[in-house]
């Protein structure tokens, strides 16, 4: 549902093929911290980049201003919007934001796009993004729900994880498990350096049980995006027409090197 091919990245001679093939990985809202742990010798602040893209291939897509932007620490969420810096991330609009941190504990980042229209998949696109950061060795607060309309509640904590680690979450939607959600699983290519034997393997799918739990077992260090879709019951309007629109409940979740 959420795949579909990106022209920018390919010659004209193969792109023809590329449409018809629509081999794909998916678009993910991101926030990627600097370290999802902040440790004494790191400094006082973390720096934060957001950007909607294909994590996998490096292919960036437009993200406007966010319509919110927020950091939870200790029950209390700050909208941080105003403060985000405009940035070229992956060759495409993003932001970038330096947070400052003085206080130990886990701080929660969430991102609510402005839904995006995506004319390969005729449909509106709302990623809610969530990542999390620890600050001085102090981890509470991992497992709060921040209340958006759709989100992945960790039951791993989300950080100080090893590579090969599974990650489970519980997808919520209006507040309530999602039976069977669909949760597309993607790893951020930050170096450019992995490769897959079949453009199937982009982007691997998983389904959540009955409780709305899924459960991912990671191959590698690094970054990892977890995106649980729905579409939304209401519809939105395009060009006087009625169009899907999906709605993503993101998290990013790094895997550390074991050893
Ligand atoms: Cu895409």
């Amino acid at each position: 549902m959420s795949q579909h091919p990106r022209p920018s990245r390919l010659a004209a001679a193969t792109l023809a093929l590329a449409l018809s093939t629509g081999a794909a990985g998916a678009h993910y809202g991101m926030i990627i911290p600097t370290t999802p742990m902040l440790g004494q010798k790191d400094g006082r602040s973390v720096g934060l980049t957001l950007s909607f893209s294909h994590p996998f291939e490096l292919d960036g897509m437009v993200l406007e201003m966010p319509e919110a932007f927020s950091v939870t620490h200790e029950g209390e969420t700050t909208d941080l919007t105003g403060d985000l810096v405009e940035a070229t991330v992956m060759g495409q609009p993003g932001y970038t934001l330096d947070y400052p941190i003085a206080r130990p504990g886990t701080y929660v980042f969430a991102m609510t796009p402005q839904p995006y229209w995506e004319p390969a998949d005729d449909a509106f696109i709302t990623h809610y993004t969530k990542t999390y950061v620890s600050a001085f060795g102090e981890d509470e607060g991992w497992d709060i729900e921040l209340g958006l309309k759709t989100e992945i509640v960790p039951i791993s904590k989300p950080f100080g994880l090893w590579a090969g680690n599974v990650f489970q979450g519980t997808v919520l939607f209006d507040g309530a498990p999602s039976p069977f959600a669909e949760v597309e699983v993607e790893f951020y290519n930050e170096e450019g350096t992995a490769t897959v034997p079949s453009e199937l393997m982009v982007t691997q799918t998983i389904k959540a049980d009955e409780e709305g739990i899924f459960t991912y077992a990671t191959p590698a260090a690094g970054w990892w995006g977890f995106a649980a879709l729905t579409t939304a019951e209401e519809p939105m309007m395009f060009e006087g027409e009625e169009k899907d629109h999906e709605l993503g409940a993101v998290i990013w979740v790094r895997f550390e090197e074991w050893g």
